[in-house]
């Protein structure tokens, strides 16, 4: 061999150990959150990317676009079922609608506190609600803490279903929020996350409800400072992946993507639950008037109308809704 063929060869050789690579090097993933830097499930998700790259070898890697940036939640889950984005964190209220066995976790008063959320996922349940999800393009892999969220607002303290009436409240887009408030009276107003602040301050809507770390976050606080631990919502959240996406992997990337979000997901519940006792105490410095609800018995009976509405039209979620009140 002369020596421009041996130049020739090594170029040849070279080019093709650089395709090769290109072509295990997978396209970076965009990854979807709603919160703003230093909230739970942004520490949460961006652990998560790392935990993704480290133990891929850099092989899957994930961008992530916090804030809302990348539009909507509900823009965002239709862009994760087409493949727009390729994953997120999303609260399994806005993907109710899409994914009727996920709804169940919105009927309201459904769940008894965090733990029985998770006893409930963890079981048959959860495969039900993860079966669904993975029908309409969704795989989720692993459940945040979202929480309790109860009402707030600028007027009064809610006390009884009668405080809400009249009341105009910023629900997310679910008709089972809209049902909920219009049950007590209430007039619903379903609205993007990231306009309710300038809502509430220029009286568009009079209150919303949420977790601690969401009011405090969002400075909802400083515009509607009526808090009342009504906790009629323990909403779960997801952190899943576009379906296709997924079904393309090797089970060792699955395995090795289940295992980062797992991590992530113990990460963000130990963060929340700090997170929760920190955004109460600075809220209430804040000046926030805050009052319980030892007896919530009226609330929930004032729900039967939502449940009986949901059941009609979900004549097969019966069994799944039962499973879930039946869950000790
Ligand atoms: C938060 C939740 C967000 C979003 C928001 C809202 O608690 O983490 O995903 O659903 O509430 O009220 O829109």
């Amino acid at each position: 061999m002369n020596s421009l063929k041996k130049v020739a060869c090594v170029v040849v050789a070279i080019a093709m150990i650089a395709g090769f690579a290109v072509s295990v090097q997978a396209k970076e993933w965009k990854g979807w959150n709603i919160h703003v830097a230093g909230y739970p499930n942004t520490i949460a998700m961006d652990k998560f990317a790392e935990l993704l790259s480290q133990k891929s070898g850099g092989k899957m890697t994930l961008k992530m676009y916090h804030a809302g940036t990348l539009g909507s939640q509900p823009d965002a889950i239709e862009q994760v079922r087409l493949g727009g984005l390729e994953i997120a964190n999303f609260s399994l209220g806005p993907i109710g609608p899409i994914v009727p066995e996920a709804n169940v976790v919105s009927l309201p008063f459904i769940f008894k506190n965090t733990d029985h959320v998770w006893r409930v996922l963890e079981g048959k349940a959860g495969d039900m609600i993860n079966a669904g999800l993975a029908k309409k393009g969704l795989i989720s892999l692993a459940w945040y803490d979202g929480g309790s969220r109860s009402f707030y607002n600028s007027k009064k303290p809610i006390k009884t279903p009668a405080d809400v009436v009249g009341l105009k409240v910023r629900v997310m887009n679910n008709d089972l929020y809209s049902g909920m408030i219009s049950a007590l009276g209430g007039n619903p107003s379903p609205m993007a996350f990231s306009e309710v602040y300038q809502s509430l301050k220029t009286g568009v809507v009079d209150g919303a409800e949420n977790n601690w770390p969401s009011y405090e976050s969002t400075g909802h606080y400083e515009v509607a400072p009526f808090y009342s631990l009504s906790q009629h919502l323990i909403i779960p959240e997801t952190l899943c992946i576009n379906a296709d996406v997924y079904n393309k992997l090797s089970a060792n990337d699955q395995k090795i993507l289940k295992e980062a979000a797992q991590e992530s997901a113990l990460l963000q519940r130990k963060l929340w639950k700090e997170r929760a006792k920190a955004s109460e105490t600075k809220v209430m410095a804040g000046g926030v008037k805050f009052n319980t609800i030892p007896d919530k018995s009226a609330f929930q009976a004032a729900m039967k109308p939502v449940y009986d509405k949901f059941l009609a039209q979900n004549p097969s979620l019966k069994p799944l809704v039962k499973l879930i009140q039946n869950t000790p």
